[in-house]
C-alpha cells in the first residue's frame, strides 16, 4: 500500500491541520514533512523539493502525495481522501456536498486570514495594522456572522448532527474553523457562539472523538500561533 505523505508549513496548524485531523480521525498512518527535522528530510526544503518538482505543479501548500498522485488545494486533498479514510459517504450527491461546503470553508479561511494581513501577505502585520483593524471589525460584524449562520443552516438542513448527515472529513473541518476563531476572537466568538448552537455541539462533539481528543492531547497537534493562518491580536477583537 503507497504511504500518505503530507507536505505543509512547519510550525502552525494553518490549512494542513484540515487535512491531519482526516487522518487523525480515521486512525490511519501518514508521513508529516512538516514534523521531520530538515536534517532527516522534511521541513521546508521537502517542502520547498515538492512544490518545485511535483506534478502536476502546486502552487502552495498543504499538498498530498500518495504514491504516483499528488494533489494540492485543502478542499481537493480532502475530497480525495474521504472515501479512502471513510470520512465521505457513498453517494454522489452528499459527497459533491462535502466538496462544496469544503470550498466554503476555504473561502472563510482566506477572509479569517485577511482579517490580519488586508493589504498583502508580504507585509509584515505591523505595517497594516490599521487596515486589519477595519478589517476585522467589518469580518466580526458581516462576514463571520454570515458565513457561521450558513454552516449553521447546513447543519439544520442535514438533520442537526453532521454536515452532510452522517460523520464526514467537512464535520473535522467545521471544528477547525471553530476552535481557530475562538483562539483569534475570544470575545467575539462568545458573543456569536450564542447563536450557533448546532456549530457548538458540533464542535464539541468532534473534540470528544476519541481519536481526535487523543490527536489534541498529543505533541502532535501544533497549537496556534502569530506566525499561522489565525493569529490572535486582542486590538483585532470585539
Ligand atoms: N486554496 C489553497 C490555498 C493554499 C495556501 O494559500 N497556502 C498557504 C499556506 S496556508 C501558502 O503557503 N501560500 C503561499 C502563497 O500564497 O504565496 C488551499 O486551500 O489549500
Amino acid at each position: 500500500m503507497d504511504r500518505y505523505e503530507l507536505f505543509y508549513w512547519p510550525g502552525l496548524p494553518g490549512r494542513g491541520e484540515f487535512v491531519r485531523l482526516a487522518f487523525e480521525d480515521a486512525g490511519v498512518p501518514y508521513v508529516d514533512y512538516a514534523k521531520i527535522a530538515p536534517e532527516d528530510g522534511g521541513g521546508v526544503p521537502a517542502l520547498q523539493k515538492i512544490l518545485a518538482e511535483g506534478r502536476p505543479r502546486p502552487f502552495a501548500p498543504p499538498v498530498l502525495r500518495h504514491g504516483d498522485t499528488l494533489v494540492a488545494h485543502t478542499a481537493s486533498i480532502l475530497e480525495y481522501l474521504g472515501p479512502r479514510l471513510g470520512l465521505a459517504p457513498d453517494d454522489d450527491a452528499r459527497r459533491r456536498a462535502a466538496h462544496q461546503l469544503q470550498l466554503t470553508i476555504a473561502d472563510f479561511v482566506l477572509e479569517v486570514h485577511d482579517t490580519h494581513h488586508p493589504i498583502g501577505s508580504a507585509l509584515y502585520y505591523e505595517e497594516q495594522r490599521e487596515e486589519a483593524k477595519r478589517r476585522a471589525e467589518s469580518f466580526r460584524a458581516h462576514r463571520a456572522p454570515k458565513f457561521l449562520g450558513h454552516f449553521e443552516r447546513v447543519l439544520e438542513d442535514a438533520g442537526g448532527e453532521h454536515a452532510i448527515g452522517v460523520h464526514s472529513y467537512a464535520d473535522l473541518s467545521l471544528f477547525q474553523v471553530m476552535v481557530g476563531l475562538r483562539y483569534a476572537f475570544p470575545r467575539a466568538m462568545a458573543r456569536l457562539e450564542r447563536d450557533h448552537p448546532r456549530l457548538v455541539a458540533l464542535a464539541a462533539a468532534v473534540e470528544r472523538r476519541p481519536r481526535i481528543a487523543a490527536y489534541l492531547a498529543s505533541d502532535r497537534r501544533a497549537p496556534f500561533n502569530e506566525s499561522g493562518l489565525v493569529r490572535r491580536y486582542p486590538e483585532l477583537d470585539d
